[in-house]
């Protein structure tokens, strides 16, 4: 009988990257009700308690959520632009993550 060897396989691990994420960050200001804000963040971000309008509103700034760039943009564009609609500044915008 004839003998068979086998070689080892190399394996190659497809190398797929991870994509950039990017942060949406809503800014305060002195003129958007404070309701309205929860409103926004619970309709586009599905943020249930006021937290992230607090904090914005007592430090200037906060993170909302982290997601990919495409969807970080669309989410901080309807966001403002939901403001927009009603007259105010409230404004999102994003940046990348470290
Ligand atoms: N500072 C606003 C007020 O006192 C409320 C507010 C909070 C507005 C957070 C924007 O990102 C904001 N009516």
């Amino acid at each position: 009988m004839p003998e068979i060897t086998t070689k080892p396989r190399v394996q190659v691990k497809p190398q797929v990257e991870r994509p950039k994420l990017y942060k949406v960050i809503l800014i305060n200001d002195d003129f958007t009700p404070r309701e309205f804000v929860v409103t926004v963040l619970k309709g586009e971000f599905k943020l249930s308690e006021d937290r992230v309008m607090i904090t914005a509103h007592r430090r200037g700034v906060c993170v909302v959520a982290v997601f990919t760039r495409d969807v970080a943009e669309t989410k901080a564009t309807r966001a403002t632009d939901a403001g927009k609609a009603k007259g105010y500044p409230l404004m999102f915008t994003t940046e990348p993550e470290e």
